[in-house]
């Protein structure tokens, strides 16, 4: 019923060496083997920050012939480069932020970097161009007005997406939004929320509608900070500024930035609404995995597996979004939470469409309305059958559990 969706990962994530701020790296794979057990998995694409491929004072001889042999590396093994990135944070001249900083000499820098991995986006085939904010923002010190600090991060982005239409170039700019980490007061303190009314103001003009979108990263960047994905997930499509892909992985709620294997850590309510969100809207994208395995994974086997548990976990909720679809019970549920609105309600919503009617309208539902205490009366039941049925169809007890709507409307 629903197009499943393909998937990409982070090249940094087949390298990483599953270090935290307690411990060294655990682990050395060669990017080979992640590549290989992406094929082995189910992954078409892969991306890249421009430092993952070479030192940032490289010559441009060097990062010439580095970009030819990545295209190669990953040709060889049948994949696709997806999403190009620019490292705004690892090197230590971006420890006061990069577009960011009070200081010019950085920023300058900072464009000097985006603008030349723009070119590099354009020449590996990339299908967006991710911005994520890394070090942008301040440790408490507040060196400068946050405002003035945004307003920059803006124009350096916006020098960007410039340039790359100048350029002719036709990917995506996304800009990923995180809740504060690494910085202790990051700028952009980072849902999808504040990023989209940002991009509003920042980019007014009609020739940027739709090439500045917002690429969030579920649950990680939001449930950190305690947020909910699937709340903000509604608001981006809603508005229209959701990217062609997300960044997936898994993620205890509260903790920093965890980055774990999918559903590891995470809600699998959460998970499978996020899934079932982007499939009843028709959202055309891809999965782009940011999560590693855990610091105890040591192999080439290890890495392996999480591949192949990332994709496999993430067709299980395909899974479940199709049974989910065709499952009677939830349907006689989602009829009573999605009933018809009566023609003067209707007549409401369509005078604020049109800007004008509006108290003639509200009049005429005045009129027609009965009382609270029967507006109270309603039977709202059906939201918690809901989430039992849920429940049931992802712990795969439907059918031993149907018997707890025997008697009811929805059996
Ligand atoms: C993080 C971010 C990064 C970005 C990447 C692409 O939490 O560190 O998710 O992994 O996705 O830098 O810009
Ligand atoms: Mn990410």
């Amino acid at each position: 019923m629903f197009k499943p969706y393909d998937f990409s990962i982070g090249g940094w994530c087949l390298v990483s060496g599953g270090s935290d701020p307690f411990g060294g790296p655990t682990r050395n794979l060669p990017i080979e083997v992640g590549l290989e057990g992406c094929v082995e998995a189910g992954i078409k694409y892969v991306s890249f920050h421009d430092r993952d491929l070479w030192d940032d004072d490289a010559s441009s001889k060097d990062i010439d012939q580095k970009v030819n042999e990545t295209i190669e590396l990953v040709k060889k093994y049948g994949l696709s480069v997806y999403n190009f990135t620019t490292n705004l944070f690892s090197n230590s001249c971006f420890r006061s932020g990069a577009f960011s900083s009070p200081f010019p000499q950085v920023r300058e820098s900072a464009i000097v970097k985006a603008c030349r991995s723009m070119d590099i986006a354009n020449q590996m085939g990339c299908k967006n161009m991710i911005f994520w904010g890394g070090r942008e923002g301040s440790d408490g010190a507040y060196e400068q007005d946050m405002g003035l600090g945004l307003k920059r991060y803006m124009e350096g982005i916006k020098a960007c997406v410039d340039y790359a239409i100048e350029k002719g170039y036709d990917y995506k700019v996304t800009i990923e939004t995180k809740v504060y980490e690494p910085r202790l007061l990051a700028l952009f303190a980072g849902t999808g929320a504040s990023a989209s009314s940002a991009i509003r103001k920042f980019f007014p003009d009609p020739k940027y509608n739709g090439r500045v979108l917002i690429n969030p990263e579920y649950p990680q960047h939001v449930a950190m900070l305690g947020l909910d994905p699937v709340v903000e997930l509604g608001q981006l499509l809603e508005e229209g500024m959701l990217a062609p892909f997300i960044h997936f992985g898994g993620q205890i709620p509260a903790r920093m930035d965890c980055d774990l294997p999918p559903g590891v850590g995470s809600s699998l309510v959460a998970d499978f609404m996020i899934c079932n969100t982007l499939h009843e809207r028709n959202w055309d994208g891809i999965i782009e995995f940011d999560c590693r395995p855990i610091r105890t994974t040591t192999t080439a086997e290890g890495m392996k597996t999480f591949l192949k548990h990332s994709v496999m976990y993430w067709k299980m909720l395909e899974k479940k979004v199709e049974i989910y679809h065709s499952d009677p019970i939830i349907a006689k549920i989602k009829a009573e939470l999605n009933q018809p609105q009566s023609d003067e309600l209707n007549a409401v919503v369509s005078a604020v469409q049109k800007g004008s009617g509006v108290v003639k309208a509200v009049q005429a539902l005045t009129k027609s309305f009965s009382s609270f205490e029967a507006v109270s009366n309603i039977n709202t039941d059906a939201i918690e059958a809901h989430i039992y049925r849920l429940i049931q169809i992802l712990t795969g007890t439907q059918e031993e559990g149907a018997f707890l709507f025997k008697g009811t409307r929805w059996a």
